[in-house]
């Protein structure tokens, strides 16, 4: 691959998830999507520069905050919307939703609902792929939220002892719902704490997909050779309200001003600013959005006129039948 078609790769599969999302955002009150949403956006640069790095044949897991993974890993915005909308082509049969979405195919093994409760499943993934030594590398992606639950803590000492091919990647907007990392935490850096782990530790602040890209390169070059986890520590701004597709600055727990700050580096207008400066024209990358909403609006509506999975199909794949 050429450099600029890397510099583009990157933009399109941001630009994919972001307009994923504005399309969520523009159809979800007719109501005919019942699924909660957890929004992506302001996340993009970290999900797409860490899938990027860890390539086709790692496995990841997620939270129910998950848009940008599941998009990120499969490109698949049939299966996406078939799901946001309930329907039995859903990627998984519209029985999760927006909080369920997994495709172990393209290797995104599980997200859940239930905060942290996907880390010690990934731990055991890593355990299962260092014992089958099959060179898999798992990317687990949490926020700081995670990191209150004693699991987070079990999962990680855990991972460090048995050196496990594992990357921890916390996603650190500042809040778990309405709260302050800084209300909720007895200690002042989480980076400081994990230093003292048996693992590698690389943090940043940049909402630049190719400087993430660049860090997490390295963090899989370190599993690889060093046969040990990594913890990657990574800032963003949650643009939109915890759950649901509005701006939530009226409510008080944050103000207007700190989301205009990160918007200035919003990760897509960071990488688009970088293809104009490598020669690709106003035209030429209007024309790759417009494709892009095109696609997904195609895929709307083939998920509208899509059926409901059947009554008969409501307890298949729920339950571990042997
Ligand atoms: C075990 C558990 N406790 C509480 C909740 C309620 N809850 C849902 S999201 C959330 C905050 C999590 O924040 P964070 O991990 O930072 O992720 P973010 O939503 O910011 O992406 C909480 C407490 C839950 N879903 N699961």
């Amino acid at each position: 691959m050429t450099n600029l078609n890397f510099h583009l790769e990157l933009y399109k599969k941001m630009c994919l998830i972001r307009k994923a999302e504005e399309a969520i955002i523009k159809n979800y009150p007719s109501d005919e999507m019942k699924t909660p949403m957890h929004m992506s956006m302001g996340e993009e640069a970290i999900v797409v520069g860490v899938c990027q790095s860890l390539g086709p044949k790692s496995q990841t897991f997620g939270t129910y905050r998950s848009h940008a993974l599941y998009l990120a890993t499969s490109q698949d915005t049939d299966g996406f919307f078939a799901e946001m909308y309930g329907k039995k082509t859903g990627v998984v049969k519209g029985k999760g939703g927006s909080m369920h979405l997994s495709y172990p195919e393209k290797g995104l093994m599980a997200t859940s609902a239930v905060v942290a409760s996907t880390i010690p499943a990934a731990v055991g993934s890593a355990y299962a792929n260092k014992y089958l030594k099959n060179g898999k590398i798992v990317g687990i992606f949490f926020g700081d939220g995670a990191v209150d639950e004693g699991v987070f803590w079990e999962s990680l000492n855990i991972a460090c002892l048995m050196k496990l091919p594992i990357i921890f990647i916390c996603e650190d907007n500042g809040y778990a719902v309405h709260t302050e990392t800084v209300k909720r935490h007895g200690y002042k850096s989480i980076v400081d704490i994990i230093k003292n782990f048996d693992c590698q530790v690389f943090s940043s602040e940049s909402t630049d997909v190719e400087k993430i890209y660049k860090i997490s390169a390295k963090a899989v070059n370190f599993v690889k050779k060093e046969k040990k986890p990594v913890f990657l520590y990574f800032k963003y701004y949650r643009y939109l309200e915890h759950v649901g597709v509005n701006w939530d600055f009226d409510k008080g727990y944050r103000s207007e001003t700190e989301f205009k700050k990160w918007f200035k580096k919003d990760p897509l207008k960071l990488q688009k600013k970088r293809l104009l400066r490598l020669g690709l024209s106003k035209t030429q990358i209007e024309k790759v959005e417009s494709a892009i909403a095109n696609k997904i609006e195609e895929c709307i509506q083939k998920a509208k006129k899509t059926p409901f999975p059947k009554n008969t199909e409501v307890y298949r794949d729920v339950f571990y039948e042997g």
